[in-house]
């Protein structure tokens, strides 16, 4: 029932036991972008932890109690704690469990990382909403112009910081809350827009050497295979190739 590629939980099954002392249970969803901050937090900083995925196209009753959002990422802390939203479940793992910092002590680069993930979160629905447009066949040039004008603008950040990652020459929290969504862009058929941001670029591939983003990383293949479950609503789509 646990682990990164269990099958996942749907309508029907047991809520699973409480937490084990020592533990924190992350639910999840294999290729979601949120979760996956989640997960590269967890790697990155080496808590011990269990996941259980959840079939999104086929929910249990039992996530609307521990989020009545019904979403994913949702951690479970052995003390029955509950804690959504995929930025907040980010944060909080940082505090909890205080070894390895992601987020900077400073109060200005903190909130420097907190304003640039406000200004990236315009960007993250314009990615799917175009990998939508593109497979209907619809007209999505107007929805690519937006998501290269907002990558022009984060290219201009990075270069202006001149540091190699978004918070400093090494991977923070930031950078860890962004990549998700670059690790799909190929998926969604937008990875030709690095073609205009250098900057941008190498830091995708300095990223790629990262060992928790190496831990997380799926292939494009494999996300346009899930891809095509998901839009047609299919129950096995949270469960593609596991
Ligand atoms: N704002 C939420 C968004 C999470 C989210 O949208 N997760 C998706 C999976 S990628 C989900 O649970 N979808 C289920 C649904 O929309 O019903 C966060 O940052 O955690």
């Amino acid at each position: 029932m646990a682990g990164e590629f269990a099958r996942s939980l749907g309508k029907g099954s047991a809520a699973p036991g409480p937490v084990p002392e020592g533990m924190i249970r992350l639910y999840s969803m294999r290729y979601c972008p949120f979760a996956q901050r989640t997960r590269l937090v967890l790697k990155a900083k080496g808590i011990d932890h269990e996941i259980i995925n959840i079939n999104l196209k086929n929910k249990p009753d039992w996530l609307f109690q521990k989020n009545p959002f019904g979403l994913v990422p949702l951690l479970e802390t052995s003390k029955g704690q509950l804690i959504y939203e995929s930025p907040i479940t980010c944060e909080y793992l940082d505090e909890a469990y205080p070894e390895k910092k992601l987020y900077p002590e400073d109060p200005y680069e903190k909130a420097y990382q907190k304003m640039l993930l406000e200004f990236f979160s315009q960007l993250t629905p314009v990615t799917y909403k175009y990998f939508l447009a593109n497979r209907n066949g619809e007209d999505a040039s107007a929805l690519k112009e937006e998501f290269t004008k907002k990558l022009l603008k984060l290219e201009e950040i990075l270069a202006n910081h001149k540091t190699k990652f978004f918070g400093g020459n090494s991977v923070s929290m930031i950078d860890y809350l962004m990549w998700p969504w670059f690790e799909r862009l190929e998926a969604y058929h937008l990875h030709d827009c690095l073609n205009h941001t250098p900057t941008l670029k190498h830091w995708v591939e300095s990223m790629q050497l990262d060992p928790a983003v190496k831990a997380t990383i799926t292939d494009p293949q494999t996300y346009k295979g899930y891809l095509e479950l998901y839009v047609k609503n299919s129950p096995e789509a949270c469960d593609y190739r596991v």
